[in-house]
């Protein structure tokens, strides 16, 4: 009965017959609304689900690659989970290779987590691993593969869990948005490009002109010493992704942009959407022009709502966003690659076929030496650092020998302002670190508030990290220990 009815459903939805389809229960999820040409992935429930991870020929702007897909889709079938059950889940490697299933961000015993070498052995090719554990949350989550170069072959999928205690909030309508990115490269050809040169794929480095403005905007002696730095370092600033919009085509729900994956509304309702990031490196700035979103969910938990025009997605965090489109028109659901070099694209509509304008691309941010835990020109500075960036000695704005600097830390404390902390971490300058010790950042600074490099500079407000409050009060509520938070 529950195939003949979402099948029913899906016909309809697919003919855009969409006052029929919302009464029938399957049909609020995206899944069904893909565009009418491209069947979308199909939603398994219950307590007992088959997965089987295959080979794939897939097909991505007309061409034909080899993916490798649960149950025949990438992304896979959504899973649609109830909290309080116990379920089982039966995945069957039909792979030449050994394979996993991770459960991203669910609390499950450690046998059952799907990490080889760590957790369990790994799925050997014609085996079936049994998964059986409690689910005990609720929210936006996904799984993938843990195994080489599966997750970025196709092997992922997002998992919802229906909350025992109703949502706190409503929403008439929901989709599932799952961005990542598609390469007809193999990860092995990748890695191999990337071994060789770190920065293959990366086509928007800076160039002379732009070092001209730079010397025009700083002055010559300020981007000379900036210039050399990041030489010093071997590194660039420009070193957003390893892989970049040269090489991936990036996909919203397993559609490439021209092919615009669209979800349906009407007027009025509030449209629950779940992004996954589930791609391999790609960080996302999301945003849907025309239309404010509020942030209700992060990584599963429910948080204060917060409205913006766009936030950040990070590889494997999943955010939920209510949005009330109002108008009969398209939307573009707009997802930048960090780096600009690219773009996943698809469209809320309400009817099929209808598309909205798609934004030109921004310019793509370039990193600064406070991004790689550096001091910067300007800052206050401890006695001992400011006697070493007198003339003749290291700039106070490099680090000899340093090859891979750690990303900064948080080491506020909570009683400290950004400025205390700010020159508290100074103090705890290179020299403390003791011999040896060449990736301790050189400064921190505390940058939940922070949008990141490329956000924050237009008139759109952004998601930050310090928007993100539970909405229920954490259970641990002892005051955190201030040494504990010192490296
Ligand atoms: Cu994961």
């Amino acid at each position: 009965m529950n195939v003949l009815r979402s099948l029913l459903s899906r016909l309809l939805c697919e003919a855009g017959i969409i006052g029929l389809a919302v009464i029938l229960p399957a049909c609020g999820p995206s899944w069904s609304f893909a565009n009418a040409n491209i069947a979308g992935p199909t939603e398994l429930s219950g307590k007992t689900i088959d997965l089987t991870i295959d080979d794939l020929s897939f097909r991505v702007d007309g061409r034909a690659g080899k993916a490798m897909a649960i149950n025949g889709s990438v992304p896979g079938p959504l899973l649609r989970l109830r909290e309080g059950d116990d379920v089982t889940l039966r995945v069957t490697n039909r792979l030449k290779e050994s394979a996993s299933i991770h459960w991203h961000g669910l609390l499950v015993p450690a046998g059952m987590d799907g990490v080889p070498g760590v957790s369990y052995a790994g799925i050997e090719p014609g085996e079936t691993f049994v998964y059986r554990f409690p689910i005990v949350q609720s929210g936006t989550y996904w799984f993938h593969s843990h195994s080489g170069g599966q997750e970025q072959a196709g092997v992922y999928a997002p998992i919802i869990i229906e909350p025992l205690k109703a949502d706190p909030f409503k929403y008439d309508r929901e989709h599932v948005i799952v961005l990542s990115e598609w390469t007809f490269k193999s990860s092995a050809k990748l890695i191999d490009k990337l071994k060789k040169r770190s920065g293959y794929f990366n086509f928007q480095r800076r160039t002379m002109r732009e070092f001209f403005s730079d010397a025009a905007e700083k002055g010559l002696w300020a981007a000379i010493k900036d210039y050399r730095s990041w030489a010093r370092m071997r590194m660039d600033p420009t070193d957003m992704a390893d892989v970049t919009g040269a090489e991936y085509t990036y996909l919203m729900n397993g559609i490439a942009p021209a092919a615009n994956w669209t979800a349906l509304f009407h007027p009025g309702e509030r449209v629950r959407l779940r992004f996954v990031a589930a791609g391999a490196m790609t960080f996302f700035d999301v945003r849907i022009p025309g239309l404010k979103m509020t942030v209700v969910q992060a990584d599963g938990q429910n948080v204060q709502p917060v409205e913006v025009d766009e936030f950040r997605v990070g590889p494997a965090e999943t955010y939920d966003v209510i949005v009330e489109p109002k108008e009969e028109r398209a939307y573009t659901i707009f997802a930048e690659a960090l780096d600009r070099s690219g773009y996943a694209r698809g469209t809320l509509a309400p009817r099929a076929g209808m598309s909205a304008d798609v934004p030109a691309r921004r310019r793509r941010p370039v990193r600064t030496m406070e991004d790689m835990g550096m001091a910067m020109e300007g800052m206050k500075m401890a006695p001992m650092k400011a006697a070493a960036a007198e003339p003749g000695a290291e700039s106070a704005g490099s680090m000899p020998g340093m090859d891979m600097p750690a990303p900064a830390q948080d080491m506020k404390t909570p009683e400290m302002s950004d400025t205390e902390s700010l020159s508290a971490a100074v103090k705890h300058g290179p020299d403390d670190h003791g011999s040896g010790n060449q990736i301790v950042p050189d400064s921190t600074r505390s940058r939940p508030k922070d949008p990141g490099r490329g956000l924050g500079s237009d008139k759109r407000r952004v998601l930050v990290y310090a928007d993100l409050k539970s909405l229920d009060l954490y259970p641990d509520q002892r005051p955190l220990n201030a040494s504990s938070n010192c490296i």
